[in-house]
């Protein structure tokens, strides 16, 4: 799944902007099939964002369905003779795409990249009409789950167990692309190195092509010198003197793979690699051999008025922000976040804990959000048509994202129900696809606060230890000596159980900006900075602890309940990325641990 570029063989054009927009409030969209002329509607939407807090209309905000999005495309005229494919960076939660009065392609799963040839629908010079109409919805079966309810007159509500609102739209990018119809379509690589000399796997897939045209491969550094090169679809590239990607130091290199057919350049497409490796070793997970300490957050893809929708300069504001806090690692709870961020990651040094939409499967989460407990691992609960959809969800995790050397632990489930019957028959095939699909970096999901190392049951299926604790707050709240001795307490039970390398992915309490106590009361600022202090003694008397990662870095919205006042507070910024002063104490202790840990 090769993100597009442009390369001396292809073309890419961003159909970013505004779109006209309609809301299907009485789903006949489809019916009607307003593909086939201009949307009837005075609204516009701007792309990419979410719809939802963009128009002061609680009708649209809450709506239920499909919303659609149009535009005029024209595709460039030195196009003829391309192959002509249009991209959704992501569709939340399902995309369908006309091209004019054609559906070209559909999609589930809001976090994901799609696309489609067009090639045979349009027309090099000409304008043509994309529709786009794009569905909010989630049932039981999507990843992540939900429920949909209509209510006596009529309205259709839409809940799930997930701590953040469900934005929805075209939330990433829209591109038009060109190829040629001989085209790499998919390259591999994995890196390694021995003493200084440092190893690039590489497995190119091409399509299109005879069988006659020749691959060669080339490896440039940072500067654009060649290093070496290589011909076949598969090999191994040497570096002599390697300069790896370490956290903090990141280093790219770039693969250009070429197909030609006698001296004719077909396809061209360029890759930045960079050389590092991951492992755990007993207690200890290594990037490039050497013991790694995670520090970071649990981060949002989530901002005041665009929602969800990706941008450029709060993406950067964002890694400026986790620079000056001294945090080395983030994790893209929960769900897969834009590509810019990981590119960006890979650039920059910023290691990632790389997570599916897998969040909510867990049916006894219903009492907390207002509903009723329910068992989990049940038909019309998360069964086989999950599972389905769950493994589609990691497949396409591993395929966008395996080459980004940022990423070093992929995390194929946030707080599922990892205690009741059923949980390892879900989980085992599921850890099993991803090791398949990536055999080299460790694999995880996220345990949830109920599931105690007494009663949890998929551990020993993983390579790490990944908790999510609140001792302090949902449990023995304003009570931070209690919480200090049982978070201890159930550490060292993990430590005892598996002996693996143990991250915490989850604590902090919720924090009321303004708020203050000198009684260390929930909700003040005080209290989040003796809370966060009180978990750092624990960790770092807890040798098998490899990582700390707050929960959140920044406030953010989540759906209505009596838990929550205008969203998430557990930010150590505000949902403007203000911080608040837990920010600062983070910053001294990040900083000081970058040159020891
Ligand atoms: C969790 C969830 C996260 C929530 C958080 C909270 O365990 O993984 O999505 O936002 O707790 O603040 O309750």
């Amino acid at each position: 799944m090769l993100k597009p570029q442009a390369s001396e063989t292809r073309e890419i054009v961003n159909l970013d902007g505004l779109y006209r927009f309609k809301v299907d409030f009485d789903r006949s969209g489809h019916r009607d099939e307003w593909f086939r002329a201009p949307l009837d509607s005075d609204l516009e939407m701007g792309v990419p964002a979410s719809y939802n807090d963009v128009f002061p209309d609680k009708a649209i905000r809450d709506h239920v369905g499909y919303v659609w999005y149009q535009r005029d495309v024209r595709v460039p005229r030195g196009w003829a003779g391309e192959r002509i494919h249009v991209r959704l960076d992501s569709a939340t939660h399902e995309g369908m795409v006309w091209v004019d009065e054609t559906l070209v392609a559909q999609h589930t799963g809001g976090y994901m990249p799609f696309s489609a040839d067009i090639t045979e629908h349009v027309t090099p010079g000409q304008v043509f009409r994309l529709t786009i109409s794009v569905n909010n919805e989630l049932t039981q079966a999507t990843i992540p789950p939900g429920t949909i309810t209509v209510t006596e007159d009529g309205r259709r509500q839409q809940s799930y167990l997930h701590d953040f609102y469900n934005y929805a739209g075209l939330h990433r990018s829209v591109w038009l692309f060109s190829t040629p119809s001989v085209t790499v379509d998919d390259i591999t690589v994995v890196t390694g190195f021995e003493a200084s000399a440092g190893s690039v796997e590489y497995s190119i897939a091409t399509a299109g092509g005879t069988g006659s045209e020749t691959v060669t491969v080339s490896l440039r550094d940072a500067d654009g010198a060649e290093v070496t090169h290589a011909d076949g679809v598969r090999g191994t590239l040497t570096i002599a003197d390697v300069v790896l990607w370490k956290p903090g130091a990141a280093y790219l290199y770039s693969l250009t793979a070429e197909i030609r057919d006698g001296g004719r350049l077909l396809d061209s497409y360029t890759l930045p690699v960079g050389v590092r490796t991951v492992e755990v070793h007993g207690k200890e997970f290594l990037i490039n051999g050497e013991p790694f300490y995670f520090t970071g957050f649990g981060m949002h893809e989530d901002h005041v008025a665009i929602g969800k929708g990706h941008s450029n300069a709060q993406m950067v504001n964002d890694f400026q922000l986790l620079d000056w806090v001294g945090a080395n690692s983030f994790r893209t709870s929960h769900y897969p976040y834009a590509e810019e961020v990981m590119e960006f990651a890979d650039r920059h040094g910023i290691v990632v804990i790389d997570e599916t939409a897998a969040v909510g499967l867990h049916l006894g989460f219903g009492a907390v959000f207002g509903g009723i407990a329910k068992k989990t691992y049940v038909e019309g609960g998360v069964d086989a048509n999950t599972a389905a959809n769950h493994r589609q969800a990691i497949s396409e995790l591993v395929a966008r994202d395996k080459n980004h050397p940022s990423v070093v632990i992929w995390s194929i489930a946030n707080e599922p129900n990892g205690s009741e019957e059923g949980a390892r028959e879900y989980f085992a095939p599921l850890a099993e696809l991803t090791r398949r699909l990536d055999p080299t970096r460790p694999v995880g999901y996220v345990n949830v606060m109920f599931d105690t190392p007494d009663k949890e049951l998929l551990g020993d299926l993983f390579d790490v230890v990944l908790l999510n604790r609140y001792y302090g707050w949902y449990v023995n709240n304003g009570d931070l000596e209690t919480a200090e001795q049982s978070l201890e307490k159930e550490l060292r039970e993990w430590d005892a159980k598996y002996g693996k390398p143990m991250i915490m992915t989850e604590y902090g309490p919720d924090t009321m900006p303004g708020f203050h106590s000198i009684y260390e009361q929930p909700w003040s600022e005080e209290y989040q900075a003796a809370f966060l202090a009180m978990y750092h003694r624990v960790f770092d008397r807890v040798d098998a602890m490899v990582g700390e990662q707050v929960w959140n870095f920044a406030d953010f919205q989540t759906s209505n309940g009596i838990m929550r006042v205008d969203g998430n507070k557990k930010g150590v910024f505000t949902r403007d990325r203000r911080p608040k002063p837990a920010a600062y104490a983070l910053r001294k202790r990040w900083t000081a641990l970058a040159g020891t840990k």
